[in-house]
């Protein structure tokens, strides 16, 4: 006797365009609150799978940072998925995938695209953050095209499918059949490490660990836990206890998995304290974000992109050289005098990581970075934050000097750009509106004038046009050159999820024989006072500091 599976029966429900449903920087990312609404969660789903391009049989990858409510959405997009037409799907176990390594697994096992469920370094629980983001075929964030016709579809949306079926074991590695769909849980760190190892060299890594290399990492408590206990204790030999909050946790812990000084204070706190190890660093809630940090030494994101470019010929995987380096506009120009010594181009993109994979798949860029503390390569289409922090270890474990040194050498060769991000969260949007507008309506008549005594050599409203698909992104953030080459940009964050967040960044080139070693709140001094003097910032907003610098 043959027994037949009746097949589950597709559900088609009818629902509603939701307002708002439009993605920012870095996929959609709004409040738990707002996306456990009926059918909040499911329109933006379906809108996805009815834009998005794909073949029969596609797969689709699904993987989230472990924040709450990660497993609800994950069951019901699994759910969704075989009511669309996917032959299957690769979920992470415990429905845990880093960014970076779900940029893999599309990549690697030829996906059509996929769902990365994660809001980031904003924090998680039930009263907190969380995001959808979409990834196309080449392992990358979707183009600002596909975005856009995402959005343009959830204005329209009048259903949504989803089988009847019950949530499955996302626990257990294996395959399980969902309506006909083949739904495989995968390790979640195993593909990634392998990665990570042909890049990098580990031998001289363990080498330099046997030899006394020590390091901390603060996993935040966030998605980089599994994968750094794995990659740094166990194959890298690093002693128990280098990875510190290493269990991930839906509301992480209370705190913001933001790797900077103010969330990873405690890291601060031991790399610049008495018998600090060699190496600190910590990732953000889904492991895309580096931080790094020497003994007594924090290098700025935008000096760590630039002296991981000039460096990255002692790891295996850049021994051949780079093609180019690609950094965000409001990234210091570090990176890009890097690539005038190596001879090689640089480009300057919108922020948000999207932008930089058409240089990498055309092959014009290999490594790419912005100022948020977001670094990686051509191995993945996401910013990396595990990689940053083994391309650092591989390039002291061959260099054998300490970070302090590597970066003094580095700024007596290049010269330095002091830099620092000074973000106002949580304004009201009609008051960083007003702020905004009334500086584009300025751009004009700034030139000439005189703050601080800096004198405004241009100022423009930054449009990227993409040199490989011609694409065009207009009002990307307004740019004032100082003549001297100092710089103070404007821009309205994309990924907040309460009211605006204006972001104000700050930049000063000391050239090669001037002062490499100073403070960098007085270096920037002038140039802060010379925000609010051009932007009106406490006039606008009332606020007199900054609520983060990082
Ligand atoms: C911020 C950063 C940007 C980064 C984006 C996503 O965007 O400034 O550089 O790409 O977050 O990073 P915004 O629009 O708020 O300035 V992540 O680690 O949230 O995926
Ligand atoms: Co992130």
């Amino acid at each position: 006797m043959t027994s037949t599976i009746a097949t589950p029966q597709v559900i088609t429900q009818a629902t509603q365009p939701i307002a708002g449903q439009k993605p920012g920087t870095s996929g959609l990312r709004k409040k738990v609150k707002v996306f456990a609404q009926p059918n909040y969660a499911e329109n933006f789903i379906q809108s996805v799978f009815d834009v998005v391009e794909r073949g029969d049989g596609a797969t689709l990858v699904i993987g989230g940072d472990g924040r709450y409510h990660n497993r609800t959405v994950i069951q019901q997009a699994i759910r969704m998925a075989a009511a669309n037409g996917y032959a299957r799907v690769l979920v992470g176990q415990g429905g845990i995938l880093s960014t970076p390594a779900a940029s893999n697994v599309i990549r690697q096992y030829g996906a059509s695209g996929g769902l990365v469920l994660s809001a980031s370094h904003n924090p998680g629980g039930p009263d907190e953050d969380f995001g959808i983001k979409y990834n196309i075929a080449n392992g990358g964030p979707a183009p600002e095209g596909v975005t856009e016709a995402i959005y343009q579809r959830t204005t329209e949306i009048t259903e949504w499918r989803a089988v009847d079926t019950a949530d499955i074991d996302l626990d257990t590695l294996g395959v399980v059949d969902v309506a006909g769909m083949a739904v495989e849980v995968i390790d979640s760190v195993a593909d990634y490490a392998a990665l990570m190892e042909k890049l990098f060299d580990f031998g001289a890594i363990r080498a330099a660990v046997a030899g006394g290399l020590t390091m901390s990492f603060d996993a935040m408590h966030a998605v980089t836990g599994p994968y750094a206990h794995e990659i740094l204790e166990k194959r890298l030999g690093f002693a128990p206890g280098t990875v510190r909050n290493g269990v991930p946790l839906e509301d992480f812990g209370g705190h913001h998995p933001d790797p900077n000084m103010v969330h990873a204070h405690e890291l601060f706190e031991t790399m610049f304290g008495a018998d600090a190890p060699d190496f600190g660093a910590a990732s953000d809630g889904d492991g895309d974000r580096n931080l790094i940090v020497g003994r007594g030494i924090f290098v700025t994101p935008s000096d760590s992109l630039a002296m991981l470019a000039a460096n990255a010929h002692l790891a295996p995987a850049y021994a051949g050289g780079l093609k180019g380096i690609a950094r965000s506009m409001p990234t210091s120009a570090a990176a890009d005098l890097v690539a005038q010594s190596l001879g090689i181009p640089a480009f300057e993109t919108p922020t948000g990581w999207k932008f930089f994979g058409n240089l990498l798949d055309a092959g014009m860029a290999t490594i790419c970075g912005e100022e948020s503390a977001g670094t990686g390569s051509d191995h993945v289409r996401e910013k990396d934050g595990l990689w940053a922090v083994l391309l650092w270890l591989n390039i002291l474990a061959v260099r054998k000097q300490p970070v302090a040194q590597i970066a003094a050498e580095h700024w007596a060769k290049f010269g330095r750009n002091y830099y620092a991000r000074h973000d106002y969260e949580g304004l009201p949007t009609e008051a960083a509106n007003a702020l905004m507008g009334e500086l584009n309506g300025a751009l004009a008549t700034l030139p000439g004038q005189v703050f601080e005594g800096l004198t405004i050599e241009t100022a423009d409203n930054f449009a990227y046009t993409d040199p490989v698909d011609g694409s065009i992104s207009t009002n990307q953030g307004v740019r004032i050159l100082f003549v001297g080459g100092s710089r103070i940009v404007f821009r309205l964050s994309g990924t907040g999820t309460e009211g605006a967040t204006l972001r104000v960044y700050l930049e000063r080139y000391e050239p090669v024989g001037g002062d490499l070693a100073g403070e960098t709140p007085v270096k920037l001094a002038d140039l802060i006072a010379a925000a609010d003097g051009i932007a009106g910032i406490a006039r606008h907003t009332g606020r007199t500091e900054p609520s983060v610098i990082t």
